[in-house]
């Protein structure tokens, strides 16, 4: 093990940074399994319930605190993190294994995010109603949940956790974060940031450890929402569990994204693109391509052209800039889709593009494209976050959406055509809850919705006006003069 430049783990609890008493734990780099970026000890149930206790007593004077001034917080942490944009999506890259580039990214989008809730903070309104009786106005105000159990995925480590964040806290909210435990670093330096910007004491907290501590949150009587990103089968487990109790859940889950590219569409457009949903972040977003559905016209010179640009694309090294690919997040995820993989050649796949990943280690997955005969395989159905390509030829533009609709998620899609009666069609019958036309089907900005169709999430949608429908409830007040 090197434990050159290892961070020491802390949590945040009731303002204060503390070595968690729980099970050590070691995040290493996935492309050098053996550095270690940080190690300390995790949160046990106690430090949660600890947590959650130190979120109420805050959550009455920060619900008091003006708007504004919650968003000052958020303005002065983004720009901490902007100033420290390059070191740490230098420790992103190496904590995850996106490219130090997409890593240096991603820390400036958070930055973005708070900023754009900090400017929210002068928006929240209300609204007022006349009455049907003389002497009356009726009233709908906005108020907080209360406290807020946020638990974030390992893919966007400093991104997803911001969108969650920022607009709990604005909205008056008291946090207790629980981030994957495969990149509590990241996690470490955002709630650095905001307890550097000023926050007061027990506004936020952060619990770093397993899975153990998010049931521990969801089934805390003192929780008054929670908003997950991540595995189906977790949040599915979460959404059960907080359904029992009458807690507010919005849960962000499982993708598979089709692009779709039509005879008309611009070749060398549609090539960039599909490479970067596909491959972008090692394919591990919930958002990233996964299936592309091709119109027979246009099939062999796209699939030509995308071998050409996959044989320039490397993988290596994060932090090297050259590469363009870093490992999946860990050896036993690599695993998983190199066994997805090969049942999905068993399964009749072709294997149309392997990429070169000799001599790198044990976390790096091959980009690979498979062509499929039809949709009984399992790189059409499931979900392998990973860098893996799904391809099948369609002959019509009718068939072609039945094909993007032919999955269970309906996360995003993104549409390749020069025709705009055909991308009107596709907003009609393509069912998602992100339509990209012309557009990589990953990417997503703060002040519009973001969620999915069908099984990709459950309750409502993040971001924009849906952040402040799910963290705010409304208190109706019918108002006459005595
Ligand atoms: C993006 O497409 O840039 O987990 C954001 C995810 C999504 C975020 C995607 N919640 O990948």
């Amino acid at each position: 093990m090197t434990h050159i430049d290892t961070v020491s783990l802390r949590l945040l609890i009731n303002g204060q940074w503390i070595e968690g008493s729980g099970k050590e734990l070691e995040s290493s780099s996935p492309a050098n399994p053996s550095t270690v970026v940080a190690a300390g000890g995790t949160a046990t149930e106690a430090d949660v319930r600890t947590a959650m206790a130190a979120a109420r007593a805050a959550a009455a004077d920060w619900a008091a605190t003006p708007m504004a001034e919650r968003g000052s917080y958020l303005a002065r942490a983004a720009g901490i993190i902007i100033n420290n944009a390059d070191a740490w999506g230098h420790e992103l890259a190496r904590e995850e294994g996106k490219t130090a580039v997409e890593g240096k990214g991603e820390v400036l989008r958070a930055a973005q995010i708070l900023n754009y809730y900090a400017a929210e903070g002068d928006r929240l309104a209300g609204e007022v109603f006349s009455s049907p009786r003389r002497g009356e106005t009726i009233m709908v105000t906005r108020k907080p949940l209360g406290v807020v159990g946020v638990i974030t995925p390992f893919n966007f480590p400093i991104a997803i956790p911001a969108w969650k964040i920022a607009p709990a806290l604005v909205f008056g909210n008291t946090v207790v974060w629980k981030p994957a435990s495969t990149v509590p670093l990241l996690a470490m330096r955002l709630a650095q940031a905001l307890v550097e910007a000023g926050l007061p004491q027990g506004v936020l907290n952060l619990v770093i450890g397993s899975g153990t501590l998010g049931n521990e949150i969801v089934n805390h009587p003192d929780l008054d929402g929670l908003t997950f990103t991540g595995s189906t089968g977790v949040g599915r487990k979460l959404a059960a569990t907080a359904a029992g109790l009458g807690v507010p859940i919005q849960a962000e889950m499982g993708g598979k994204n089709a692009s779709v590219v039509l005879d008309d569409a611009d070749l060398e457009l549609a090539v960039e693109q599909v490479l970067f949903g596909a491959f972008r972040s090692t394919g591990q977003k919930c958002t990233a391509t996964s299936r592309l559905i091709v119109q027979e016209g246009i099939a062999d010179a796209f699939m030509a052209r995308l071998h050409e640009r996959l044989t320039e694309w490397k993988t290596g090294e994060p932090t090297d800039p050259s590469v363009q690919m870093g490992p999946v997040v860990s050896v036993s995820a690599a695993q998983e889709i190199r066994a997805g993989i090969a049942a999905s050649i068993a399964a009749g796949a072709t294997v149309r593009f392997e990429g070169d990943v000799a001599g790198l280690g044990d976390a790096f997955v091959a980009p690979t494209v498979l062509e499929l005969p039809n949709g009984e395989n399992n790189a059409w159905r499931e979900e392998f976050f990973g860098p893996v390509l799904a391809v099948r030829r369609v002959t019509t533009t009718q068939d072609a959406f039945a094909a993007a609709n032919d999955s269970e998620y309906g996360l995003s899609c993104a549409l390749f055509t020069q025709d705009l009666s055909k991308a009107l069609a596709a907003m009609e019958r393509i069912d998602v809850g992100i339509l990209h036309v012309n557009s990589e089907s990953a990417g997503a900005d703060p002040h519009v919705p973001f969620g999915g169709a069908k099984k990709s999430g459950y309750g409502p949608k993040e971001q924009g006006g849906a952040a402040k429908e799910f963290f705010t409830h409304t208190t109706t007040v019918y108002l006459r003069g005595a």
